[in-house]
């Protein structure tokens, strides 16, 4: 039976602009996911699609036990065993996943030397003490030296680190000892970026490796190469050249597109072009452009990981999540779609082919049948951005009758970097996260929640989010949030700080005492990566363990449907975070091979992956672990006694 719409999504907006698509006779994510189930040998990992003597299916038997026997027999022809086929599909999804960001960090560190030898003069470098923190970090002599000198060696250092044969990834020295000592002994520090999904590719292929806990721990190093590789090198860089984010008010959802404006969407993932896009379209000379075709000016707006880099750094306002890409041309009021790489949705040609909307692609490495290709090009961004802006305004005339934009808009703060919460918590003068530490050890914050990921059609849109962080909050769980979900939670009014009134008493005057929201938004998929650090900085300033398993720090993913959330899972998992998903799970179908992740995972990295589609239920498993944490560091007993009163309220105001 098909959904309402109100099972599809808790959004308003995104309701109203569903009803428009259903009346307008609009194929949407929605409705492709209403006529299509998912295939259920591949959801649960059993098909095996790597040779030409398949596609092998191998099922688990419907509604009942396997017996041993059945077991035995779930082989594929060359002998596969299941949980090798489960293996095999798990490990590929990770390395499609860590390629991705790693793609993503090369292009960011390719642009990074190109800014450095004056050869993209349209950037330059903003932030100039993360270039030389960095540089410190890596051993890049300073000395007296100018910053492109340094960038130069620095990118150089950068850039061999995707090509890099042996030895170890030469971020892996930020994460505690203890955790480095770990990787090692597991065999799982990575030596370079590229090498790790290369091999991923080849253990995967037919006939190679055939061990399953072999495999799985293998997608533990290809992950690691992730978050400790290209996401951090992506991060660090996009800070250094476009700047450091930090708190910024700023507005979200399908309500933030104009009507008498020219609006132009930016969806994607590298922030390159968007930088230059942001520029341009405050040039007076643009401006005038679009009015001399009647409109009142140029209306520039992001979405997806691409909208969170804006947003964050730019104060451009938001137009929303995953799920609402093809939503925005439905409101007919859309010049221009202008997109990079990555959660681009073919379906996008489909839906501007019914409206004025230009779709147009700007990156080599994405282009869609039907759509504009206008290669972007960085030595030349402006003339670039300008041609792509050009075209939307030229596009404004021919905007149709069925033009509705939703009306729902929330302010949102985003830009909460591992620097700022440093200065936020720690003070201006004193950055540190000395006041983080210590309230968490007198258990006025419980713990600390990386909520993070995609949307999926195949579950409510948003709703696993939201049930889960308000249930988080409630229980006193700061939340740090990217990607997607950062998105719902800001439709939802979640990230201003009068949401603190959602909070447990302890969160809450935490909260208002530093005037911050009690769920954080920390930026785009790839800056994962920041909570990584955040959590070292921890470990690091004491009282709270000796690594990153020990922290009552955890993660999740309730709505992930994309494999780069499953790269980032396994880096959170192998970096020592428990990890709950929801929606589905890539592996049902071999009870081994999930124990494995479920379980011995654990006895491995002291982190381990879990599966609750129920949102609620699934917070509950993160308290849980984050209790059972805070009583190995023997700090359960401090969050009994804590009452608020006038006195520590006080305290708390004097951090
Ligand atoms: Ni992340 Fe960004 Fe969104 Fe999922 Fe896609 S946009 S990198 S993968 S869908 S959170």
């Amino acid at each position: 039976m098909l959904r309402k719409d109100e099972a599809k999504s808790v959004d308003p907006a995104t309701l109203s602009m569903l009803e428009k698509a259903t009346r307008e006779g609009i194929s949407t994510a929605f409705e492709r996911a209403e006529q299509m189930s998912p295939c259920p040998i591949g959801a649960d990992g059993t098909c095996c699609a790597f040779c030409a003597m398949g596609p092998c299916r191998v099922p688990l038997p419907r509604g009942r036990e396997e017996t041993a026997k059945e077991n035995k027999r779930r082989r594929g022809v060359c002998g596969a065993t299941v949980e090798t086929i489960a293996a095999r599909n798990f490990v590929r999804k990770i390395a499609a996943g860590t390629a991705s960001h790693g793609d993503h960090g090369r292009v960011m560190a390719k642009l990074f030397l190109d800014i450095a030898k004056g050869k993209a003069p349209a950037y330059k470098i903003k932030d100039e003490q993360k270039l030389l923190q960095l540089a410190l970090d890596l051993g890049v002599t300073i000395g007296d030296r100018s910053n492109e000198e340094i960038a130069v060696d620095l990118g150089e250092l950068l850039c061999k680190e995707f090509g890099k044969q042996e030895g170890e990834l030469l971020l892996l020295k930020r994460a505690p000892l203890k955790r480095q000592e770990l990787w090692r002994k597991w065999g799982i520090a990575p030596r370079g970026i590229d090498i790790e999904v290369v091999e991923s590719m080849h253990r995967t292929n037919m006939g190679t490796d055939q061990d399953y806990k072999d495999l799985l721990n293998f997608g533990a190093k290809v992950a690691l190469a992730d978050g400790w590789g290209g996401s951090m090198i992506g991060t660090e860089i996009q800070d250094i050249i476009f700047g450091t984010p930090a708190p910024i008010l700023n507005q979200i959802n399908l309500g933030v597109l104009k009507e008498d404006e020219v609006n132009i969407i930016l969806h994607g993932h590298e922030p390159q072009l968007a930088e230059t896009m942001a520029v341009v379209c405050q040039d007076p000379k643009m401006i005038d452009y679009a009015k001399t075709k009647g409109a009142n000016g140029i209306n520039l707006a992001g979405m997806c990981c691409t909208a969170n880099e804006m947003l964050m750094r730019h104060g451009v306002p938001n137009a929303g999540n995953f799920l609402q890409q093809e939503l925005a041309i439905v409101t007919g009021a859309l010049e221009a779609m202008v997109v990079d790489v990555q959660c681009i949705m073919q379906g996008l040609a489909d839906t501007a082919s019914c409206y004025h909307t230009k779709l147009i692609t700007t990156d080599a490495r994405g282009k869609i049948q039907d759509a504009t290709h206008m290669q972007f090009d960085e030595h030349n961004a402006y003339e670039s951005a300008k041609a792509i802006i050009r075209v939307a305004i030229d596009n404004y005339v021919n905007r149709g009758e069925k033009v509705r934009i939703p009306t729902q808009k929330a302010d949102m703060i985003a830009g909460f970097s591992h620097e700022t919460i440093n200065y936020l918590l720690g003070g201006m003068f004193r950055a540190s996260y000395r006041p983080l530490n210590d309230n968490i050890i007198n258990g006025r914050i419980r713990g600390v929640a990386g909520v993070v990921g995609c949307n999926n059609p195949r579950t409510t849109h948003d709703a696993g989010n939201l049930a889960m962080v308000r249930e988080l909050i409630k229980n006193d769980v700061l939340v740090l949030q990217t990607g997607c979900l950062a998105m719902a939670s800001g439709k939802a009014g979640l990230m201003v700080p009068e949401a603190a009134e959602f909070a447990g008493d302890g969160l809450r005057s935490v909260c208002e005492a530093v005037g911050i929201p009690p769920v954080l938004h920390v930026g785009a998929c790839i800056d994962n990566s920041r909570l990584l650090i955040a959590a070292t900085a921890m470990v690091k300033d004491g009282g709270l363990g000796d690594d990153l398993s020990d922290l009552p720090v955890v993660g999740a993913a309730p709505e992930w449907m994309s494999e780069k959330a499953l790269a980032i899972g396994q880096y959170f998992v192998a970096s020592g975070v428990f990890t709950v998903f929801g929606t589905t799970w890539p592996t049902t179908g071999s009870k081994e091979v999930s124990e494995f992740l479920f379980k011995e995972m654990e006895q491995m990295y002291g982190g381990m992956w879990a599966f609750e589609p129920n949102p609620v239920k699934a917070a509950h498993l993160m308290i849980e672990r984050i209790d059972q944490n805070r009583k190995a560091l023997g700090i359960d007993t401090a969050r009994e006694r804590v009452l608020y009163d006038m006195e520590m309220r006080r305290e708390l105001e004097a951090v």
